[in-house]
């Protein structure tokens, strides 16, 4: 523990905690625009200057750990100036374009010139030439709104491992993007939207697709049918001033209807029918013989990697779609058959906390097992807030409205799937009682919850030890891949028969089309919101649905069958 005051505010910190964070504790907001919490200190903004009374150097918070009896002034006059400067500095090179971006009223630079009062720019403008690279249906890169911070480098580099952006060239004409100047495209991107969810401004951001479902929604031979994925219901409140975690799934119905869809619909749906296909190919596989472990298949960044990365494991990646794709094919297949609905006039509409989605709806014929495309359009949550706002609704007042069935019915274990380790959960639930043909007493699987980087754990089925693993964040996920083709190259099994993988940092929740500002405090809260909503739930397995129950004997017949794995299975690409 060490001592410090913050202004003359006596606060104590343990050892090692940045005056920046000692400072947040005392209640004083330092500003900053390269530091966030899940990054490593980068110091390349220089706003978090603050001084230390008695001596005359000058500190950076954020990179800065707090010293026994440390005195730190953090706002003066002579530091109001420098970082009035640092701005002024940074808004040289930056468009004054607010009123067209894709940030206007989320932009940290903007909120900061507002609060200094910025109101004119005294130095030349100096902007990037770079064109905008546009190649990725998920992610626009804009070099000319870049501020240089580093963060976006340093969450694919070291969050997600991906190395495909870098600071290319110097001085003023420095920016990210892929190396040799690659299009994003044709870069080892793996779409997961981390840049973006993380970009101060609006330098990389999502595709934004609102005009084309307001095209839809408007045209009378189009029938737009919704899905809104499990963890859009604990997500979209922070972009209505809710705080993190509160779950509006009745009013998100709502305001689809306000929005004139002609069907309401829900992932957590596909969640449940994902967990009856992937957890009986894990029986199967156990049982019957197949690559061994099984690794889920739901996250299409997760999906790109282990294409991209591990193109040597790609057999052990479950076959089952998506929940997002399998509401898809089930929407213009059965939904289609069983409400009279032309599935040529179908524009079936996802709503996800992701902006890989995007490129997973068109990245195969698999996609297209309906006959048509199964899903025609992705928006994140951030279009979604955009567009609920630009309509006019009232999302705050609104009555909960429900879903359409059949596709609107979930269990809690459909849910979870937006928490990392929720799709091992739901998937145990379900395994469990293939197996043994016996319900889990307890339904609640604690050591697969939280924010754990790599969480292990056994779980018995009935005298059978099933070893599961469940990681996210990819940089991590490169150590359990590293560990399991270790094992292989061995002629052995990793310790594992089946792990769960997100390729973002806290799964779902924190995807990287979620509202901004995910930080752990914010991802335990969201992760909250979607378990307390499983608690409620009077279903709580996904084997235990109706529909799906009926949709088996209706139309699929059974997991695994012909037709499922038609419709709901896909293959990788090396
Ligand atoms: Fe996810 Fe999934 S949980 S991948 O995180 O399996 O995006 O929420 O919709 O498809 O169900 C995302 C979330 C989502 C799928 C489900
Ligand atoms: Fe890196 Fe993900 Fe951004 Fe692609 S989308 S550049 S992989 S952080």
């Amino acid at each position: 523990i060490v001592h410090v005051k913050i202004n003359g505010i006596p606060v104590e910190v343990e050892a090692g905690t940045t005056i920046l964070l000692a400072a947040r504790k005392a209640g004083v907001t330092i500003p900053t625009l390269c530091y966030h919490d899940d990054l490593k200190p980068f110091g390349s903004c220089g706003l978090c200057i603050v001084k230390q009374e008695g001596n005359a150097k000058i500190l950076r918070a954020c990179a800065t750990p707090a010293a026994e009896h440390m005195s730190i002034i953090t706002h003066d006059p002579e530091l109001y100036q420098v970082r009035k400067t640092i701005l002024e500095m940074i808004l040289s090179t930056h468009p004054s374009s607010c009123l067209t971006c894709i940030r206007n009223g989320e932009c940290e630079l903007q909120t900061l010139a507002a609060e200094f009062g910025i109101r004119e720019q005294p130095f030349d403008v100096r902007l990037s030439d770079r064109p905008k690279d546009t190649s990725s249906a998920s992610i626009v890169l804009d070099p000319e709104k870049c501020i240089k911070c580093g963060r976006c480098v340093q969450v694919c580099q070291d969050l997600q491992g991906v190395f495909a952006l870098e600071f290319i060239g110097r001085g003023d004409g420095t920016c990210m993007a892929p190396a040799a100047m690659l299009q994003l495209e044709d870069s080892p991107c793996v779409r997961c939207g981390q840049c973006a969810a993380h970009c101060p401004v609006g330098a990389i951001y999502e595709k934004d697709e609102v005009a084309a479902f307001q095209e839809a929604v408007a045209d009378p031979e189009k029938q737009v049918v919704v899905q809104i994925a499990p963890s859009i219901r604990v997500g979209l409140s922070e972009s209505f001033g809710l705080p993190a975690g509160t779950v509006t799934t009745g009013k998100i119905y709502a305001a689809l209807r306000r929005l004139g869809v002609d069907a309401v619909h829900d992932t957590n749906f596909g969640a449940d029918l994902t967990i009856m296909e992937e957890g009986s190919e894990l029986v199967h596989r156990l049982t019957k013989g197949g690559a061994l472990p099984q690794f889920t298949s739901c996250c299409p960044a997760w999906v790109d990697y282990v294409e991209k990365y591990y193109p040597d494991l790609l057999d052990m990646v479950s076959s089952a779609k998506s929940p997002m794709q399998m509401v898809g094919a089930v929407e213009k297949t059965y939904t289609a058959e069983k409400q009279n609905m032309d599935p040529a006039k179908m524009y079936t509409v996802a709503i996800m906390p992701c902006t890989a989605k995007k490129y997973e709806a068109y990245r195969d014929e698999s996609m297209r097992s309906s006959g048509y495309q199964d899903v025609d359009l992705v928006l994140t949550t951030r279009e979604f807030a955009r567009l609920i706002k630009a309509t006019g609704i009232d999302f705050l007042h609104l009555e909960e409205e429900a879903a359409d069935n059949p596709v609107g019915e979930y269990s809690g274990a459909g849910t979870i799937f937006g928490a990392t380790g929720g799709v091992m959960e739901a998937a145990v639930r379900t395994a469990y009682h293939v197996v043994t043909g016996k319900e889990l007493e307890n339904v609640e699987i604690e050591s697969v919850r939280g924010l754990d980087e790599i969480k292990k754990g056994t779980v018995d089925f009935d005298g059978t030890p099933v070893r599961v693993a469940v990681v996210h964040g990819l940089s991590h996920v490169a150590e359990v891949l590293d560990e399991v083709r270790a094992a292989r190259a061995e002629g052995k099994q990793a310790p594992y028969e089946f792990i769960e993988v997100m390729a973002c940092r806290g799964g779902c929740i924190a995807g990287g089309g979620q509202p901004y500002g995910a930080t752990d405090v914010l991802r335990t809260k969201r992760a909250a919101g979607l378990y307390s909503d499983d608690k409620q739930s009077k279903v709580r397995c996904s084997h235990q649905n109706e529909s799906i129950k009926q949709l088996y004997e209706e139309f699929l017949d059974k997991p695994l069958s012909k037709k499922s794995h038609h419709l709901l299975h896909t293959t990788y690409q090396e």
